[in-house]
């Protein structure tokens, strides 16, 4: 297995459901859980899964999912007909339009990500696992009552709930190139949860249309969620070495004013270079020193997947960012392994097709830096009001 072993003293655990890929949106639509199946072939070709321990998820339960979503809304998930993928209006709660259609197992495949996250969840709380991984979640844009931008139920909200039972104060970081609106809404009100979101923001041009640098809580006399909504809005093109430089630095303070116990990354991979959907210039290398630096900071660590339109680069991103999860990111052979299945899509670039290598359009790049100096100058005089 490529010499990979499991870390000395350092538990991950990695929860998978195959039955959770096999669902389709339909032909056109950008989501496909089929990606996970690459991912995972990425990952247990390098013989990463050694080093980890594997959970085939349980399903969430009705009541489960009932700790966010109401219960109507959780009736009508259950009981929708499959529409035409092609009918663009959506009806009740957001759902049957072109973003979140209403396809065969529906209510399945959300129990099946919101189950994954939940046992990831569990794994945490109980110290059974220092780093828990569930690719199928992170599906941020959820609310209580309504379906958006190709997410039904909240995982990641259901998660922190959970962790909430045992950890005092939680930090969510979404890395997403869209605004992680549904955890933000969810947790608005509380200061035992900081969201902090990297996203392309521009304006209403750029779905969803918020996360705007300003917005960082209720701005009600006395509310404890004040300043606990921290976001980065972000302009096309940003590169590896900007993105970098302005994670660790906000994630730095926020760790450092915030002191939570657990953290939970989201970790999008729709903010990679030739994006189908993304606008951003990152590297799977830059990426994935999101979650290097994450896991240095040696707190309780929940990483969930999210969006990602170009399966080869997401599952690219994936399995790197799993390898540094169990700390072989050194070790591993560039060059994607011969016996690899679906080999043959990572060849789309390059004959010899490797891990971390993406080619994507460039993006012309329009973050300067007086704007990121800006913008950590502003999240800095926010942390400053935040009490904890
Ligand atoms: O822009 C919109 C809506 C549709 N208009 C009424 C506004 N929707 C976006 C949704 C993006 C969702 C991203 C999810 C995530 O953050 C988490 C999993 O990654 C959208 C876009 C777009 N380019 O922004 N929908 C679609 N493209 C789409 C394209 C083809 C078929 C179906 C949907
Ligand atoms: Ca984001
Ligand atoms: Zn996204």
């Amino acid at each position: 297995n490529n010499g990979i072993v499991r870390p000395k003293g350092y538990n991950v655990s990695w929860h998978v459901n195959p039955e959770l890929e096999k669902h389709h949106f339909g032909h056109s639509h950008p989501m496909k859980p089929w990606r996970l199946t690459l991912a995972k072939s990425l990952i247990m070709s390098y013989g990463m899964h050694a080093a980890m321990d594997t959970y085939f998820s349980r399903r969430a339960t009705n009541e489960e999912m009932r700790d966010f979503h109401t219960e109507d809304y959780l009736d009508y998930l259950r009981t929708a007909i499959p529409a035409p993928p092609d009918d663009e209006v959506p009806g009740r709660f957001n759902l049957g339009g072109s973003d979140c259609p209403i396809f065969e197992g529906l209510f399945d495949y959300c129990s099946m990500y919101s189950g994954a996250s939940l046992d990831a969840a569990r794994k945490l709380c109980n110290h059974e696992s220092d780093i828990a991984v569930n690719w199928s979640g992170g599906l941020h844009h959820a609310k209580k009552s309504e379906a958006s931008g190709f997410c039904y139920a909240n995982d990641i909200v259901l998660a922190i709930l959970q962790m909430l039972r045992t950890f005092p104060r939680v930090l969510y970081i979404d890395i997403d190139v869209h605004h992680g609106d549904g955890v933000e809404e969810a947790f608005w009100s509380t200061d035992r949860v900081m969201t902090l979101s990297f996203h392309k923001y521009d304006g209403m041009n750029f779905f969803p249309g918020t996360g705007e640098l300003e917005r960082t809580g209720p701005e009600t006399e006395g509310n404890a969620g004040a300043h606990h909504a921290l976001n980065v809005p972000l302009m096309d093109g940003i590169n590896d070495q900007q993105y970098q430089s302005l994670f660790e630095t906000i994630v730095g303070k926020c760790v450092a004013k915030f002191r939570p116990e657990a953290i939970v990354l989201q970790c999008g991979a729709d903010s990679l270079a030739g994006d189908r959907l993304g606008r951003f210039n990152l590297q799977v290398q830059g990426h994935g020193q999101c979650v290097a630096f994450c896991k240095s900071l040696n707190i309780p660590l929940m990483l969930v997947g999210g969006g990602g339109y170009t399966p080869r680069n997401v599952a690219r991103a994936w399995a790197h960012e799993t390898s540094i999860a169990i700390g072989c990111e050194k070790t591993l052979n560039p060059i994607i392994p011969e016996h690899t299945p679906y080999r043959s899509h990572f060849r789309h670039d390059t004959i010899f097709p490797t891990l971390e290598q993406i080619l994507g359009e460039p993006r012309a790049n329009k973050n300067t830096k007086k704007r990121l100096d800006e913008i950590v100058c502003m999240i800095t005089e926010q942390l400053r009001f935040c009490e904890t």
